[in-house]
């Protein structure tokens, strides 16, 4: 099963990604597609058009184009859950110890990593970066 990251710009500006993709590959995780991108925008805004009433959308929007960000297509025996566990919650004053987010998120904001939150929405945001003919190639 796959699911969605991305090493979202504080953590790729902060030196952190190599750290990351190291636990993520040792919480037993195999990287199927990873492309370093630059959101748009219009693509920012797609990508969390389900947060648009929200108070946090537009600050949301301007972090998550602020700089390079690394999208992972991440493989593993229940990808969703698994990798929800290992980023740790939201914010990370209130993730666990030894989470992606304890130990690198600056702020609830600035939060270091997304990660697909339901099956549903792995298979759409997988589709959001990366297209069937590079995952099965590079697969
Ligand atoms: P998560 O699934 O843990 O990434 O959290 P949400 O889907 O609730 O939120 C998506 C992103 O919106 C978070 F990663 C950071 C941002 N956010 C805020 O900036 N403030 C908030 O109060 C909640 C979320």
């Amino acid at each position: 099963m796959l699911t969605l990251a991305i090493i979202k710009p504080d953590a790729v500006h902060a030196g952190k990604t190599g750290k990351i993709l190291a636990q993520l590959e040792g919480a037993g995780f195999q990287i199927r597609a990873a492309r370093l991108v630059k959101l748009t925008t219009a693509q920012a805004e797609a990508f969390y058009a389900v947060h648009r009433e929200r108070p946090f959308y537009r600050p949301l929007v301007a972090f998550m184009t602020s700089g390079p960000a690394l999208a992972l297509a991440l493989e593993r025996e229940d990808a969703v859950a698994r990798l929800r566990e290992v980023i740790g919650a939201t914010d990370p004053a209130e993730a666990k110890p030894g989470t992606v987010r304890k130990l690198y998120a600056e702020s609830k904001e600035r939060n270091a990593i997304h990660a697909s939150d339901s099956p549903e929405n792995a298979a759409r945001e997988v589709a959001f970066f990366f297209s069937e003919r590079e995952l099965r190639e590079l697969g």
